[in-house]
């Protein structure tokens, strides 16, 4: 009899080797909540579904591409492509929901050979895996390497400055008067927990701030017990504190700890630990209208983020049971929003402000690549500064965004583009391309190196 442990052991293997044999490619979409994952998800699914019009007619290897099968059965949670079609097809159009809980993708392409090849064999398929989830629960990946008397620590360092200082008001106050020490009130701490929560709604809803934790706590998904997720930062705490049985730091701790090893961990292994490329999709036109603190967190939200991934190539031994991210592509989203000449300024923004991390990622040898897009473009672009689209119901507006800077300015102090929430455009449709901007250059990075 074969133990489990060896039984998934195997399976793992297996599974890399087919991957490593180029059949599946997985790629991490990484992005923070609104940073437009399920749209660039939903109109990847569309673009390669109508691979023989539109611009990906005209790449390779798409041009042998022979059909596309975007799998709805023996999936787990299936990626809910024909919701989201329904709302960006529907009269108004409008978008795709926010994600509340995972979702899979899996889309199986098959190619006529090239070649030599040609007449010597049949098709060859490819396999791309993609996972959705909400953007709140990448946030929470940071907690991997932390305690509980660390992670206090930071949220009180986070809570001191503003605006996170005044959007708290007194749950500052009466998060930093508990005594880790004294017997918990487990009503209070319900009552803290939902206080806690309303405070981190604000600080994404009201001032743009990214770092906003635990994730779950906005949004829980499916399969966690939520008396596991009610514990708080107690502010008066440090990595030194301690406290016996039934105390608010025990209590908290166990939580903490529950939430660290079993709800992100698990979330990471299985979904982010086995990544054969990563795409990472930021919304930096948000943050660049809502100004210096909401660049700010998101500066420091996406290093900490990035910093929970394991870069570089190593040997193929190694890599086939320690695997590591290869390629990166930083994609900075719904540049359809601003002028055709200034959406390389919103990219190259961007990567100034995550310069650092992105000289470790190269420097593990990982080949970066930037894609300023729009996956479903919602503006018409008018001459050279000007743009249009949908607002509201019906009103279709021009607008001049501002001149974005070709540079982000190191104190990160300039005036932002202004923006108009645009609807998607009228009469899309499952069976035609959705207009997009490099829609086509990125599904050609995901298949470089890999198609057969
Ligand atoms: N103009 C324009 N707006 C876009 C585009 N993609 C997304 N948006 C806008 O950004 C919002 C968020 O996009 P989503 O795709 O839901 O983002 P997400 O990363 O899946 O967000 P969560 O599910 O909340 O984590 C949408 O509701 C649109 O308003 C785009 O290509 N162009
Ligand atoms: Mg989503």
């Amino acid at each position: 009899m074969v133990a489990v442990g060896n039984v998934n052991w195997i399976k793992k293997t297996q599974d890399r080797i087919a991957r490593l044999a180029g059949q599946t490619i997985r790629v991490g979409v990484t992005g923070l909540s609104g940073a437009g994952k399920t749209t660039f998800i939903t109109s990847l699914i569309n673009q390669l579904e109508n691979h023989q019009r539109g611009l990906l007619a005209r790449r390779s290897p798409f041009d042998r591409l022979v059909s596309v099968r975007w799998q709805r059965d023996g999936v787990a949670n299936p990626f809910p492509y024909i919701e989201a079609l329904g709302a960006l097809s529907a009269t108004p159009a409008h978008w795709p929901s926010s994600t509340v809980d995972l979702a899979r993708v899996v889309i199986d392409l098959q190619f006529r050979p090239d070649g030599l090849l040609k007449s010597l064999q049949g098709s060859r398929s490819v396999r791309i895996e993609l996972l959705d989830y909400p953007g709140e629960w990448l946030l929470d990946l940071p907690l991997l390497g932390m305690g509980y008397g660390q992670w206090c620590e930071q949220m009180a360092s986070l809570l001191e400055s503003e605006p996170r200082r005044s959007l708290a008001g007194d749950l500052r106050d009466r998060l930093g008067r508990i005594d880790p020490g004294e017997p918990c009130d487990p009503a209070l701490l319900g009552q803290l927990t939902a206080d806690w929560t309303a405070f981190m709604r604000a600080c994404r809803t009201e001032a743009g701030l990214s770092r906003n934790q635990p994730g779950r706590f906005l949004l829980p998904g499916s399969g966690i017990a939520p008396d596991m997720l009610a514990f708080v930062p107690l502010l008066s705490a440090n990595r030194f504190s301690a406290g016996g049985q039934g105390s608010w730091w025990a209590k908290c701790e166990e939580r903490f700890n529950y939430y660290r090893d079993f709800v992100v961990k698990g979330f990471y292994d299985e979904h982010f630990s086995q990544l054969d490329r990563q795409i990472l999709l930021v919304d930096m036109l948000e943050p660049m209208q809502a100004g210096q603190a909401a660049l700010r967190d998101l500066k420091l939200a996406l290093e900490e983020v990035m910093g929970s991934f394991r870069y570089g190539r190593n040997s193929v031994l190694q890599r086939l049971f320690s695997p590591r991210i290869g390629r990166m592509a930083i994609c900075a989203t719904k540049v359809d929003q601003v002028a055709p000449a200034q959406q390389r300024s919103v990219q190259q923004c961007l990567e100034d402000l995550v310069t650092d991390s992105l000289s470790d990622v190269r420097h593990g040898g990982v080949e970066v690549q930037g894609f300023p897009l729009a996956a479903v473009r919602a503006a018409d672009q008018q001459g050279e500064t000007m743009v249009a689209g949908l607002v509201g119901e019906t009103a279709y507006v021009r607008y001049q965004p501002v001149t974005v800077p070709s540079h982000l300015p190191l104190d990160l102090e300039f005036a932002g583009p202004r923006l108009l929430h645009l609807r998607p455009p009228g009469g899309l449709h499952r069976n035609e391309p959705f207009p997009h901007f490099r829609m086509d250059e990125l599904a050609g990075w995901i298949l470089e190196g890999r198609y057969p």
